[in-house]
Formats: structure tokens, C-alpha cells, sequence
């Protein structure tokens, strides 16, 4: 593919300036390489250089590599010293079909599209006249079921602060029997306080996700260091189910998990009612991204989403990091076959642009109540075009779900054969983790495998996740569990 229209591109005359840089551009994409291949210690000199230059402007003690974007191609990362690592992390799971895939990049030089990334218009008041087009090609073509409407936002953390202004709109519409807002109700939310400004709650999960924006942050329950200091929420917090793997072999137990998180949910809906507080909204992810890749049950999700409907709370699944297909579903809550479809479905990441997909009770009843300058951004949408265009051509999905059950059977292999080291060895398509014995042991093991050629990354406080592309198959698995079995060796020595 790449090969064709690079060279039905180079063969043409070369005629305007763009022509050229298409051509300049597209002269130096490469083919995947076979295998990785590590050529410096890691961070190699350059890497290390450029994070000590960055680090006088800002904190760069995050930055892991500096990257060569320009080189970096389809399941491969090439740092800026010349690495080629297979990644297996994917920018934390955002990059649908590789690097400089060429469907992207013929979107990006195509001329008819140059106005579009020359221009970032206001969308919530003067959008392009292709919008709906583009709306409807790109997002609506891959809504949940039951979702009709959705509201582009520019990232993970924005689509949940919106979504959850959404349900809050939508609760208090239906306290005040949908009568328009009192002149007490106007006045008093300008300073803060009630009736205007409601006492309301959203519920979340131990270890759950959404973002490190204010709102979003009285939701995240993963990391002490990304809610240290800040002002945060009395919100009720549930516990997520944490299952005993292998799950065949724990399912009484894990049945019991489930219905004691349930009614935990129940009783915490109770009590925050009776605090006059009430729940308007609860907000969890269908995988725990950040927080140890925790997998809720299909019957958990079924029995919230009845509660959800039994207690008049707005029923939201974060599917930033799960959403677009890495699960083997284009969204993970398929999974779930829930009765009626959550209320409200967020979105970024692999989607390019952030977002939610919502029931239609939960359209604003007022212009400007769900609004800022960009509402997201159009170049991602002709973006996001392609991909799901080439989700739908080379039946991506299944790939992934075929790729994943490969992936996990080979994970399990391995902990079979490291029970001292791994354990727990999870996943739904190739959104895959395996826990280590402890934290350390995991941090080790992702420095053996970057020296050994791939890009990962933990999450929790012990697992290593896998987050790949939707391009990632069974060639690309059979090199991962190579190397991982590889460092696992070393690791032992
Ligand atoms: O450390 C961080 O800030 C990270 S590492 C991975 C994420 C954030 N994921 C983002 C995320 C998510 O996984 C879920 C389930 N919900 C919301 C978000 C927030 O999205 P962004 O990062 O786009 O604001």
C-alpha cells in the first residue's frame, strides 16, 4: 500500500511546490523494518542530550526518548539515535494505524484538505461546510449503539469534564420537572451556591482514570502524585472489581466480588442522597486504563447500568484509552451486552479527536452551556476519516481480536513458564497486561525490554500493558514474546 502510492506519487512530473514536498517527504518513508534494532545504550546520546537542553527550559524528567518521527514507521518507533523498537505502547494507546501511515499522509497532503489544517476555525459557531459530512463519515459511522448524538472535544480530559456538565444539566432539567432555570437559580450560580450551583455527586472507582483536569481529577483514583495538593470533590468512590485469575478457575469467588462491589454502590447511592448530595452521575472505565488493567465483569457492567436506571443517575464509560477498537470491539463495552446502552460514551486517543457520545436527553437545553473556542478540531476528523475507513477495509477489529486471543495464549505460555516472576496475564483483544511479582521486578523488566528492542509501558503499581496498534499482528506478537521471553531470561540470570 505505502509502496504503490509512494510510487505512483514519485513517478509523476513534479509540478507545484506541494508536489515537491509530498515527494520529499514521501522519499524518505521506510518499510517496517523485519525486527527491532537497538544500536546505543538506551537513552542512547542523543536522547540524553536533547533532555538535558529541554530540561533547562522545563521538567523533562518524564521524557523517556527523543523520537524521529520522520523515520518512524507502522509498528516501529526510531528514536532520534537511530533505534527501531517495536512499539507496543503506541503514544499510551492514541496511534490507530502506525507511524506515517500513508493513508495519513496522503489525507494531510492532499490539496482539497489544505484549508482545512491552514484554517482552525471556532466549530461551536462558524464550522467548515463540510462538518456534518465529516461528522457523520468519521463519528457517527462508529457510535456506540443507541448513542445518536456526539459533541467533539479537544481531549480525554475535556470530554469528561463535559460529559459530566451534561449529566449535571440533565439532572437538574429533570429535578426541575423541565421548567426553565428561576431568577434565584441564575443569580445564585454566579456566586457559587446553591440552588444554582447544586450540591450533586459523581460517583467513580478505586483506581479508576479520567483525566488530571479539576473535575475530571475528583475521578482519577490511580496515582497519589496526580491529585497531590489540589482541591478535590467529596464524591462517593466504589470499589472496582479486582478478580483471581485464571478467572475459570476463581468464578464463584469472583461472582461474590462482583455483587459486593454492586451493592457497595447501592449503599454509597443511599448515603449520599441522605447526605443531600445525590449521585447525578457515575463515571467508570470498561478496562482500567492507568490503574493495573482491572477488568470489570460483563454482569458488573450489566448490574450497573440497571442501577444506574433503578437510581436516576446518568450512566457514563470513559472509552479514552479503550474506545476505537483495541479491545477486539470498536468499543469495549460491547463486550458488556448491556440491556439498554450507557447514557454517555467518551472519546480520544486512537479517535484522534476527544469527545462523547450521548443519549438525546442529554443535548443541552441552551446553546453556549457545552462550549469553548475549538470544540475539538477538523484536521482530526479528516484524520479520524481515514482511519475508520481503513478500520473498515482491512477489518482491523478483527485483526485485533485475533492478534489479542494469540497474544494472551502466548502470555499465559510465558507465565507458565516464569511463575516466579509473572502472574495474572489478562486481556480483551491486544489490550493485554501481565502483573510481575512485584513493582520492581516490572520497572526492570521494562528497561530489559527497551535494551532488547521494544517500546512498553506499566500500569498500576506491578503491570506491564500492552496497548498496540490496530495494525499489530500475529508476526508483530511472535517478535514481542521473543524479546519478552528473552529479558525474562536475563532477568533471571
Ligand atoms: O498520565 C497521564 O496523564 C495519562 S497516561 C494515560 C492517560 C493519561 N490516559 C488518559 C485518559 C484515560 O485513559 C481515560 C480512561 N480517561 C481520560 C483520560 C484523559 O485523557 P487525556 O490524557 O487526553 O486528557
Amino acid at each position: 500500500m505505502l509502496g504503490t502510492f509512494r510510487r505512483s506519487i514519485l513517478q509523476k512530473p513534479c509540478k507545484s511546490y506541494l508536489d515537491q514536498c509530498i515527494r520529499a517527504y514521501l522519499s524518505t518513508q521506510l518499510q517496517e523494518p523485519n525486527e527491532p534494532r537497538v544500536v546505543t545504550t538506551i537513552p542512547g546520546p542523543n536522547s540524553l542530550r536533547l533532555k538535558q537542553e529541554l530540561d533547562s527550559i522545563q521538567l523533562s524528567s518524564a521524557i523517556q526518548l527523543f523520537v524521529d518521527y520522520d523515520k518512524s514507521v507502522g509498528n516501529y518507533l526510531v528514536d532520534a539515535d537511530g533505534n527501531a523498537f517495536l512499539d507496543i505502547y503506541s503514544q499510551i494507546s492514541s496511534i490507530p494505524l502506525g507511524y506515517n501511515h500513508p493513508a495519513l499522509v496522503k489525507a494531510v497532503t492532499d490539496p482539497k484538505n489544505l484549508a482545512t489544517f491552514v484554517n482552525r476555525p471556532a466549530l461551536g459557531i462558524l464550522p467548515p461546510k463540510d462538518f456534518i459530512e465529516k461528522l457523520k463519515s468519521a463519528l457517527l459511522s462508529i457510535a456506540p449503539k443507541g448513542l445518536s448524538e456526539v459533541q467533539t472535544m479537544a481531549c480525554g480530559s475535556c470530554s469528561i469534564e463535559n460529559a459530566l456538565k451534561a449529566a449535571c444539566f440533565w439532572y437538574q432539567n429533570k429535578t426541575r420537572k423541565g421548567e426553565p432555570p428561576s431568577a434565584l437559580d441564575l443569580e445564585s450560580s454566579l456566586s457559587n451556591q446553591t440552588p444554582g450551583a447544586p450540591k450533586l455527586s459523581v460517583m467513580s472507582f478505586k483506581g479508576g482514570f479520567h483525566g488530571r483536569t479539576f473535575g475530571a481529577l475528583s475521578c482519577t483514583h490511580s496515582k497519589p502524585i496526580h491529585k497531590l495538593d489540589v482541591p478535590a470533590f467529596d464524591w462517593p468512590i466504589a470499589t472496582y472489581p479486582i478478580y483471581k485469575y485464571p478467572l475459570q478457575e476463581h468464578r464463584v469467588e469472583n461472582d461474590k466480588i462482583d455483587d459486593h462491589c454492586l451493592q457497595e454502590v447501592q449503599s454509597l447511592i443511599d448515603e449520599y442522597n441522605q447526605k443531600g448530595v445525590p449521585v447525578a452521575a457515575l463515571v467508570i472505565e470498561p478496562i482500567q486504563g492507568e490503574g493495573g488493567d482491572n477488568h470489570g465483569s460483563a454482569k458488573f457492567f450489566q448490574g450497573l447500568r440497571k442501577l444506574c436506571t433503578k437510581n436516576g443517575v446518568a450512566f457514563i464509560i470513559d472509552e479514552v484509552q479503550t474506545g476505537g477498537g483495541p479491545t477486539g470491539k470498536m468499543w469495549a463495552h460491547e463486550h458488556f451486552n448491556l440491556d439498554d446502552s450507557p447514557d454517555i460514551v467518551t472519546f480520544s486517543k486512537k479517535l484522534q479527536i476527544g469527545g462523547f457520545f450521548y443519549k438525546k436527553p442529554f443535548r443541552p437545553d441552551q446553546p453556549y452551556r457545552i462550549f469553548n473556542t475549538w470544540l475539538g478540531d477538523p484536521t482530526k476528523l479528516v484524520l479520524l476519516e481515514q482511519v475508520v475507513k481503513e478500520i473498515k477495509e482491512q477489518n482491523l477489529i478483527d485483526n485485533i481480536a485475533k492478534t489479542g486471543d494469540y497474544m494472551l495464549k502466548g502470555l499465559v505460555t510465558l507465565q507458565q513458564k516464569y511463575p516466579n516472576i509473572l502472574l495474572n496475564a489478562r486481556g480483551k483483544g491486544t489490550f493485554c497486561a501481565i502483573d510481575f511479582k512485584t513493582s520492581e521486578l516490572r520497572d526492570q523488566a521494562i528497561k530489559v525490554l527497551h535494551k532488547n528492542g521494544v517500546h512498553c509501558g506499566g500500569s498500576g503499581s506491578a503491570s506491564l500493558r500492552v496497548r498496540t496498534t490496530l495494525t499489530f499482528n500475529t508476526t508483530h506478537v511472535d517478535l514481542f514474546l521473543n524479546r519478552f521471553q528473552l529479558s525474562l531470561k536475563q532477568m533471571s540470570n
